[in-house]
Order: C-alpha cells, then structure tokens, then sequence
C-alpha cells in the first residue's frame, strides 16, 4: 500500500515534532515546514534519520510558499500546527495573532485546494470554549472565547469548516485541552505549568502556584496528542468535523505538585501567589466525540506519563541545549 504523504506545519515545534515522530513510525512521508522563531531543530533529532522526512525552513505564510511546498511535495493531507501559541502575546499583539493564528490557515486551505489535497487537521485550542461553566466543555456548546487568541482559533475552524464545504475538502479540528509533556518550552512565565514546574524542580528553584492550587485543567500527554493527529491525518474519518482532544479527567494542581515533592524530596517550598487575572478555575473536556469520529481515546496513564517526563527533564534540558548549539552551529 502507498505510504500517505502529510505536509506538517510548525513541524520543529513542541506537538510539531511529536507529530512527525508519530507519522513516521506509522510508515508515512512527511514533509515538516518550520520557520523556527520558536521551533528548535533539536526536536527533530530522530525524525532527521529517516530517508521519508524532509525539513525546510521556511515562513508558511510567505507569498507562494505553502503552494510551492504542495507543489513539490504533493501531500496527501497537511496537518496544521504553525502558530502564535502564547495567549498573552496574541492579546498584545492582535496583528500578529491575526497573521499567523488566522491568515496561516486560509494560505493552508488554498494552497490545499489548489493543489487537490484532501485533508486538512487544524491545531485548535480549548480557548474557544472561554469560561464556559457546563463541565465536561462538549463541542455541541456554543463557543463563546475570552480572548483574541481562542478567537483567532475559532474564525480558523469557521474557515476551515466553509472550505469544506464549498469544496468538498476534509477538514478535522482538534481542540486541544493542555498537553504536557517533553520538548515543550519552559522558559516563557506562560509555558504550560508542568513544563515550569518540572525546569524549577530540575534546578531546585522554588516553584510559585497561583492560587490555592485546587484549580483543576485536563491535561493530556503530547504522545497522545501526536497520535490524534496522525489518526486524524491518516483514516477514513466522516468530515468536516471538530473534536475535543482531551482526557475527560480533571487533575488538581495540588496534586500534580505533591508528585513533583515525592520526587525531589529536598527542593524548597513552593510560594503561592494571587491568582492569575482573568483565569478559570476548572476546565475538563468531553472525549466522547473524538472516540466516536476518530476512534482517539487517551491511553497515557497522567501519573506514569508525568512520573517519566519529571525524570527526562533533569539531563534532557542541559543535553539538549548543548545539543541545540551544535545542531545550528
Ligand atoms: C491553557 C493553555 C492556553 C489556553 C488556555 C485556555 C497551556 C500551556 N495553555 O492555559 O494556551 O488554551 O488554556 O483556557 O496549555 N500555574 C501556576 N504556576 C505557574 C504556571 C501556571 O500555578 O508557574 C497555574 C495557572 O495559574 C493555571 C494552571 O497552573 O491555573 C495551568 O496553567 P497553564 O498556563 O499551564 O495553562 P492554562 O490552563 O492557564
């Protein structure tokens, strides 16, 4: 059987390469694309070695360049992940969030259509839903986001969705809840909290939790996340849809913390601090629709998963780093 061709974007970036990483192990041809203003090579360390990945560096939303890739590449599916991920900077900076969280998707679906491809998989975000309080947050609700960034996400699905069906293209959204998980960047004061954790502890720097620390998120292992998208790249699936992808299982903050003091017993106390502006307190996804579509369930166990990031992430960052230098030299 053919090997399917995806065209990944934002491919060197936290999901980006988890992503490549699935598809090749799943015997496909990827081509990743990536600008990398916030990618790192590094993450495509074992992608690198196989003969059906190629990497170029490019600014996807350059005049002709999702086209000429479509044109070299003939993919058979682009899956979507280039963006603006920092929620704050986008509500900084509307302009930017517009172009690269928004205008990237409409270059994606025309260079899509004119060059036949079929599908597309968009990296949505659990910021559509805003602060709605009807928990576990199903896609049937009506997306109501609260900033510029869950908007930015939405006005792409709502294209996507009026590309399919003017065209007849496939177009799969995910709405991711919050991944976790290696490779993601710790070092923004709005990195995911795990990743923020996990580098304090490593340094045996105090961590600060905002809040009382019952707040609860639904995280999810970026390894399952990979997986979603490579289904949603790869298998038959009834389209245009849009799909939570999300454990269904609400995780205390507290909690995540106490597995962070058993494994390093003799770091200082964490500080607690107000709660952040603007923030909701508990957020959960329903997983049932990406079951029924995609037949995607969440098989990382959340303790074991977090239990082997804590212990990559010591010599991993240091490593990596190095590496990193040598790798752009
Ligand atoms: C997530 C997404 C964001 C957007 C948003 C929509 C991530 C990284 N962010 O934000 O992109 O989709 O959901 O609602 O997935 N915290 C601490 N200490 C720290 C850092 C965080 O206590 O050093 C708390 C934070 O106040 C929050 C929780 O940990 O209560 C999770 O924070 P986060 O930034 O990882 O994710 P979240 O849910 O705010």
């Amino acid at each position: 059987m053919k090997s399917p061709r995806i065209l990944v974007t934002g491919a060197a970036g936290f999901v980006g390469s988890h992503t490549v990483d699935q598809l090749l192990s799943r015997g496909c041809r990827v081509m990743g694309v990536d600008d990398l203003s916030t990618g790192r090579l590094i993450n495509l360390r074992n992608a690198t070695n196989s003969p059906r990945f190629r990497f170029v560096r490019a600014d996807i939303t350059g005049p002709s360049t999702l086209k000429d890739l479509c044109e070299s590449f003939r993919p058979d599916a682009i899956i979507h992940l280039a963006g603006l991920v920092s929620v704050v900077r986008a509500q900084e900076e509307p302009g930017l969030n517009y172009r690269l969280n928004v205008h990237s998707t409409q270059l994606v679906a025309e260079a899509a259509r004119s060059h036949g491809v079929k599908r597309i998989v968009f990296a949505s975000s659990a910021a559509v839903y805003g602060d709605h309080p009807d928990l576990p947050l199903a896609e049937s609700i009506f997306p109501q986001p609260i900033s510029l960034y869950g908007t930015a996400k939405r006005a792409s699905e709502e294209l996507l969705q009026g590309y399919a069906t003017a065209y007849g293209m496939e177009t799969v959204c995910l709405r991711y809840f919050n991944i976790f998980g290696p490779r993601q960047d710790p070092r923004s004061p709005y990195s995911g909290v795990i990743s923020i954790f996990a580098e304090k502890y490593s340094a045996g720097e105090p961590v600060t939790v905002f809040g009382d620390g019952g707040q609860t998120r639904d995280f999810i292992s970026v390894f399952d996340v990979a997986r979603a998208n490579a289904i949603a790249a790869t298998r038959p699936v009834a389209t245009p849809t849009i799909c939570n992808i999300c454990t269904g299982q609400p995780r205390r903050l507290l909690s995540i913390l106490d597995v962070f003091r058993s494994t390093h017993p003799e770091a200082p106390e964490p500080n607690f601090a107000e709660p952040r502006a603007g923030e909701i307190r508990h957020s959960a996804g329903n997983p049932e629709r990406a079951l029924e579509r995609l037949g995607f369930r969440a098989e990382v166990d959340f303790a074991a998963g977090l239990r082997a990031f804590i212990e990559e992430t010591g010599p991993a960052t240091r490593d990596s780093a190095h590496a990193e230098l040598v790798a752009i030299g």
